[in-house]
């Protein structure tokens, strides 16, 4: 939605610059005018063009499956890596035992939900390039070795 209100206006834009062309070509008969219209107008392309990839500047946007293993106080991955931005990891919980997904990061811990019998427990965080540490925040799980280390490049 966004993209396409984006581009629409990049559109009327360049449609704006090229009227702005034709006016002073038609009437003018003064070669700088057309000149710095002509100017103008690929100026106002250029800015089209940008205005077209709001992407470029979109924060990345990841989602890590760090799963709790079938057995015992342990993950079935204990180390992944995502890009810098927003990151969820999600941890379905296949035991019967509750279990959750929680991270370190600088501004304090995030803890998601702590789930049973096929639930998923899912923590967001905005984070920089780094090592940062997850962990099940139920009691002595971390202490057993329920932790793993998420690498943000
Ligand atoms: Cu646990």
């Amino acid at each position: 939605m966004f993209f396409s209100a984006m581009r629409l206006k990049a559109l009327m834009l360049v449609i704006a610059a090229v009227f702005a062309v034709g006016f002073v070509a038609g009437c003018g008969d003064d070669d700088d005018s057309v000149s710095d219209a002509t100017e103008a107008a690929s100026e106002a392309a250029d800015a089209a063009d940008d205005a077209a990839d709001p992407a470029a500047d979109a924060i990345s946007t990841t989602t890590v499956d760090i799963p709790v293993a079938d057995e015992g106080l342990l993950y079935a991955v204990t180390e992944v890596a995502a890009p810098a931005g927003e990151i969820t990891l999600t941890s379905v919980n296949d035991q019967s035992v509750p279990h959750n997904i929680a991270i370190e990061t600088p501004e304090g811990d995030v803890l998601g939900e702590v789930v049973t019998d096929g639930g998923v427990s899912t923590v967001t965080a905005t984070l920089e390039p780094g090592t940062y540490e997850y962990y099940c925040s139920v009691p002595g799980h971390r202490e057993a070795g329920m932790v793993g280390t998420l690498t943000v490049e």
